[in-house]
């Protein structure tokens, strides 16, 4: 079954992400009948790869449609739960799921000092779009073991390139970050992406292009 819903993703340019069953008594989300969900299967993106078919969804929209990158997520990933007979949650439903939880639960990531978390292969430049909840338990495999690549990063750059210090080991400084997106000399970062996550060495061959990123960087600066 894996392996046809995976399929089904590519189509969108998305893949699954890993998964795993709730453990008995665990507080488990409601899967599509509203009884407690059995397994999850993570779906997300590496690189920017979901984009040009964002693209071209967007484009055959009559009008402007509010968070489309989320509406349109929710399309593909709501059509591939309807036919496999699961229920398809999104990182945007509120109250927030605990996606990067079940993230790191799913293929043994950890967060880097930007709290997004590393990926061996991508780097900082993967994301979820939404999460597969089912009612029975299904077969997924054991994540391989993820080597944690910032444990032996001793430079950090990607602590060093914000001009407002906006990450630290005190977390993340949403507001002065948004300060400075906003403000006259925030163009770098508005037109660019975050300085900080370009300046992280690993993952470049999957760094989203500049106009994705500036998308990302708007609806951030927009939404918060
Ligand atoms: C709210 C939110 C934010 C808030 C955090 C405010 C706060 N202090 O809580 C703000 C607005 C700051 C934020 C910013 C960003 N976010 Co954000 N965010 C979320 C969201 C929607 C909910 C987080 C949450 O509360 N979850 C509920 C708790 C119970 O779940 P959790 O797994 O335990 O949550 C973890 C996170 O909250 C994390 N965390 C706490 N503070 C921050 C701050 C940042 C920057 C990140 C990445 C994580 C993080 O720590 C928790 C423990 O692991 C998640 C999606 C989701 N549903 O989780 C995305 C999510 C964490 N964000 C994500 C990203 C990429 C970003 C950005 C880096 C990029 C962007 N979206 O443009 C920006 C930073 C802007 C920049 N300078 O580039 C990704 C991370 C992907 C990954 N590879 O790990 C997620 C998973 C969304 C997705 N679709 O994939 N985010
Ligand atoms: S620059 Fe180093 S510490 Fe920062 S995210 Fe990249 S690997 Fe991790
Ligand atoms: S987007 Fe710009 S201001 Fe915000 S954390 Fe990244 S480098 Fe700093």
């Amino acid at each position: 079954m894996i392996e046809n819903i995976a399929a089904a993703l590519a189509r969108d340019g998305l893949i699954l992400r890993g998964g795993f069953t709730f453990a008995d008594g665990e507080d488990a989300p409601f899967g599509l009948s509203g009884a407690a969900a059995k397994s999850v299967l993570l779906v997300g993106q590496a690189g920017a790869a979901p984009w040009p078919h964002f693209l071209r969804w967007r484009e055959k929209q009559s009008r402007t449609v509010a968070n489309p990158l989320d509406t349109w997520s929710r399309r593909a990933i709501g059509a591939v739960a309807e036919k496999f007979g699961a229920h398809a949650v999104s990182p945007s439903d509120r109250p927030y799921l605990p996606f990067q939880q079940w993230a790191m639960r799913a293929e043994g990531l950890k967060p880097s000092p930007l709290g997004i978390l590393m990926h061996p292969q991508y780097g900082l430049w993967h994301a979820y779009r939404g999460a597969l909840l089912f009612e029975e338990e299904i077969a997924i495999p054991e994540p391989d073991a993820a080597v944690h690549l910032c444990d032996t990063c001793a430079e950090k750059p990607c602590m060093k390139s914000c001009p407002v210090d906006a990450y630290s080991e005190q977390g993340f400084a949403h507001e002065a970050c948004l300060g400075h997106v906003r403000g006259p000399k925030g163009a770098p970062c508005r037109t660019g992406g975050c300085l900080d996550r370009n300046a992280c060495p690993y993952g470049t061959a999957y760094r989203y292009p500049a106009d994705v990123q500036a998308f990302h960087m708007a609806a951030f600066a927009h939404q918060y």
